[in-house]
């Protein structure tokens, strides 16, 4: 089946995947086209609908896909699956579509990081946000510790930069180039795409009152072998015949 291309032309390099490996995360700065933002808007508004009239069972957030063909259907966007197997290598699984979306005065999220094969480094897990209209410094801002994931640690957890930077961050090095680790704040233009390590030490700043949504989605993927305890997704949904999905659905 031939989809329309959600990425504009690009090319994810070799120095590229160097830096995410570096660094954590990577970002691919405008990269989803007009056309691509326009439709995920009006998904990722839809969804907001439901999480605010208290849709449950499962969370609309939490498989956006399940309630959205068009999020659907890109599990298995073959410009997304390139992206996806260019850092993780052939053999992946679909892992999660949550939407992120952030309305004016939304908290952002504390510093985290999440879980998989902590002891077993060939397996990776890759989170693919879409950032669909960007983000400015000190408004609902993803935040990340360059580095950090190369600890593998999956219980990073602190309220504020202050306590991050006494706590879990205090008098750690970057295992490669031995300088001390670092909170990056960053802001970056609509339509952009980050890719990020799921052991990456990250958080998010509150959205500013009369701000509008942040809209954005993330579409996961691992390499399997471990259960997946952010794989929200039902029974019934991985059973489901999405086309071009087939082999990514399951959790081995
Ligand atoms: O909302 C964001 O930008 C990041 C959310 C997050 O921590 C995640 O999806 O793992
Ligand atoms: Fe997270």
């Amino acid at each position: 089946m031939q989809q329309t291309p959600i990425f504009q032309p690009y090319e994810f390099s070799a120095q590229d995947k160097e830096k995410l490996d570096r660094d954590g995360h990577f970002v691919l700065p405008g990269l989803l086209t007009p056309q691509a933002c326009e439709q995920l808007t009006d998904s990722l508004s839809r969804i907001e609908d439901l999480v605010e009239a208290g849709v449950k069972d499962p969370l609309p957030n939490h498989n956006a896909a399940e309630y959205d063909s068009y999020l659907e259907s890109l599990i298995a966007h073959p410009q997304l699956l390139t992206l996806a197997r260019q850092v993780l290598g052939e053999n992946i699984r679909f892992d999660h579509c949550v939407t992120l979306n952030r309305p004016s005065g939304n908290q952002g999220v504390r510093w985290h990081s999440h879980e998989y094969a902590e002891d077993d480094p060939r397996l990776g897990f890759l989170r693919i946000f879409f950032y669909v209209n960007g983000f400015e410094l000190n408004n609902g801002n993803l935040k990340a510790v360059p580095g950090s994931h190369l600890y593998r640690d999956e219980q990073i957890n602190a309220e504020t930069d202050a306590d991050l930077q006494t706590g879990w961050l205090a008098g750690k090095t970057h295992p490669h180039t031995g300088e001390s680790l670092q909170i990056e704040a960053l802001a970056i233009p609509p339509a952009s795409v980050v890719l990020m390590w799921t052991h990456a030490a990250h958080a998010v700043n509150p959205r500013l009152p009369d701000s509008p949504t942040r809209w954005a989605v993330v579409y996961a993927y691992r390499n399997p072998g471990r259960p997946s305890r952010a794989r929200w997704i039902t029974e019934a949904y991985e059973r489901k015949a999405i086309p071009g999905a087939e082999g990514l659905m399951s959790l081995y």
